[in-house]
């Protein structure tokens, strides 16, 4: 077989196939006259040694210097791929399907045939739910998205999806439309931001009058694998926590500012939000961990700290405010020993640190140069601005430093995997293209901190590996791509009798310790973690889908997709 991204090249970039076949050359042809167009050698990768993430021995056939748009077909002795294209905005349509795949997500209201074709449904979870220690107590928490393949609504999921999408926006605004065809199409502020929106409007619902957020919304137990109308178990607000209220105070801090030359009066509530969350947090120094309750069956999001979440509030507060109090905090919780790069859920403190380096404070202060452009939403709000300091130079400078030694890692994983992805052999853990495309992020940040483009090349394989260049050949986008998955643990595309899964949706990917049945029986051991995958729909640990897998794709293509 061929391996490559079956999605596309673009004419300019780096492009690379691998195959496990032996042979000389290999050659590109067109795919409708079937005419040679160019011929190149097959190299050997790692002088034939076997891959540690793969197992295989592979060849590469780079055919970078051929930049012509057109549909071709790759030819490896008598093996054939399927065609391809190369042409400039090779990842404009990815780029949309991926963003509307959270209109596919909305919850508490009806999918219209307008908006969601096929798929249209009737409106979910709509029934005010019940605190889950006193059901006397009912609380209106309907909206915001489905988390994953399951109902629930989680808040650090929700806050981790919204800051890739946030930050994806406030680094290149202009490339996001107004007409995905979402209802809000057309009213002037991009769609992203619309999407987003709707998530935001349910966030604001889980927080409490004291400003402490319930870590989640959802039944007591996953619903069986039928339709989200049809999910009429009992919803219930789960016990509030701090890493929860944390994130959501960070999150309502950087939408406030995201938002405010869209919609002042949303901007406001957002930046209110946050200060009251703020002010919970003040009151309750120690950590109030979430834990399901026994019995409760649906996503745990456990946490064993919630320092970075705080130091990510502390950062999007001063970003948004200016004022001291939220920097003296912010300083001293960089002192503290967790990861300042980490970009997931539970591991929060590169959104906070990415918050600091991006701080209107320094704008006009460049460490490199050219690619730091404060965004027209960096600009303090009601406040007074600080003159930074020379510690606050200090921290930056060391933010910049943290974010280059993981993009470094992220590009010496690169050019030792066979697959060139920046994946080690023990990153196959539970959604691992969460790890890819978040990798992806940081080589993107290396690009824009440096100019350097090695960075930006290594960024693009990211996106080849999850659209096919891996050792299985899969795209791991539902609907993108020649053999892309197709049987994602989503309880609606098993449910809506449709045979084509919804598209858009980034599966959770290879995974070397499978948690589920299906997917232990069928993969057999001793299989190298690139290869521990199975497109099927009782696979959640392998195949599932959720907003904050999703969303660090959206940062990665938007960078490579710069059409409207
Ligand atoms: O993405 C989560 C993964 O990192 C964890 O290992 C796993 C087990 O705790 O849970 C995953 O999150 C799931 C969540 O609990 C419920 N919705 C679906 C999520 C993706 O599988
Ligand atoms: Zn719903």
């Amino acid at each position: 077989m061929i391996y490559f991204n079956q999605v596309g090249y673009l004419p300019d970039a780096k492009k690379l196939a691998i195959t496990t076949h032996h042979a000389d050359t290999f050659c590109l042809c067109e795919r409708q006259t079937g005419k040679m167009v160019f011929e190149g050698v097959l190299k050997p990768f790692h002088d034939g040694k076997p891959d540690a993430a793969s197992g295989d021995i592979t060849y590469r056939a780079d055919f970078s210097d051929f930049r012509a748009a057109g549909e071709y077909t790759l030819h490896i002795g008598n093996i054939v791929s399927e065609p391809f294209a190369i042409q400039k905005n090779a990842y404009h349509n990815l780029k949309i399907a991926l963003i509307r795949s959270y209109y596919f997500q909305r919850c508490g209201c009806a999918l219209t045939a307008k908006h969601a074709g096929q798929f249209a449904h009737a409106c979910c979870h709509h029934a005010p739910a019940a605190l889950w220690d006193n059901p006397s107590v009912q609380i209106e928490l309907s909206g915001g998205w489905h988390d994953a393949g399951d109902y629930g609504r989680y808040v650090t999921a929700a806050a981790t999806a919204l800051a890739h999408l946030l930050y994806a926006f406030s680094l290149f605004p202009d490339r996001f439309p107004d007409h995905l065809n979402i209802p809000e199409s057309g009213n002037g502020t991009p769609d992203l931001l619309n999407e987003c929106r709707y998530e935001l409007t349910w966030l604001l619902k889980m927080q409490r009058a004291d400003g402490g957020v319930f870590h989640k919304v959802s039944t007591w137990r996953h619903a069986p694998f039928i339709m989200p109308e049809c999910d009429t178990a009992p919803l219930l607000a789960y016990a509030v926590a701090t890493p929860a209220t944390a994130a959501f105070a960070a999150i309502t801090a950087l939408a406030s500012r995201i938002y405010a030359p869209y919609d002042a009066k949303f901007a406001d509530k957002l930046k209110a939000a946050a200060l009251l969350s703020w002010d919970f947090l003040q009151e309750h120094p120690e950590f109030i961990a979430f834990t399901n309750p026994p019995g409760s069956g649906t996503g745990e999001y456990g946490d064993s700290s919630d320092r970075d979440e705080r130091f990510w509030a502390a950062a999007e507060l001063f970003s948004l405010t200016g004022e001291k109090r939220f920097l003296e905090v912010f300083l001293s919780l960089y002192q503290e020993d967790f990861s300042k790069t980490a970009l997931g859920y539970a591991a929060t403190g590169g959104f906070g640190a990415l918050s600091f380096y991006f701080n209107p404070v320094f704008a006009g202060i460049s460490l490199d140069g050219k690619y730091f452009v404060p965004s027209a939403q960096g600009e303090f709000r009601n406040s007074k601005i600080l003159p930074a300091t020379q510690d606050m130079h200090a921290v930056r400078e060391r933010i910049r430093k943290d974010f280059l030694t993981a993009a470094d890692h992220c590009l010496f994983l690169t050019t030792q995997s066979a697959y060139p992805a920046a994946m080690s052999e023990h990153d196959y853990h539970w959604g691992s293209n969460m790890t890819l495309m978040n990798n992806g992020i940081l080589l993107i940040l290396g690009y824009l901190f440096t100019g350097n483009s090695d960075y930006r090349e290594a960024a693009l394989a990211q996106l080849h590996y999850l659209l096919g260049c891996n050792a299985l050949g899969y795209s791991y986008v539902t609907g993108f791509g020649a053999r892309s998955c197709r049987r994602p643990h989503m309880r609606t595309v098993f449910a809506d009798g449709i045979d084509e899964p919804i598209p858009g949706f980034v599966s959770g990917g290879p995974n070397a310790r499978p948690s589920d049945e299906p997917g232990r029986r069928l993969i057999p051991a001793g299989t190298p973690p690139m290869k521990c995958y199975v497109d099927e729909y009782g696979c959640y640990s392998l195949n599932e889908v959720t907003i904050y897998w999703n969303s660090p794709a959206v940062f990665v293509t938007a960078f490579f997709d710069e059409a409207l």
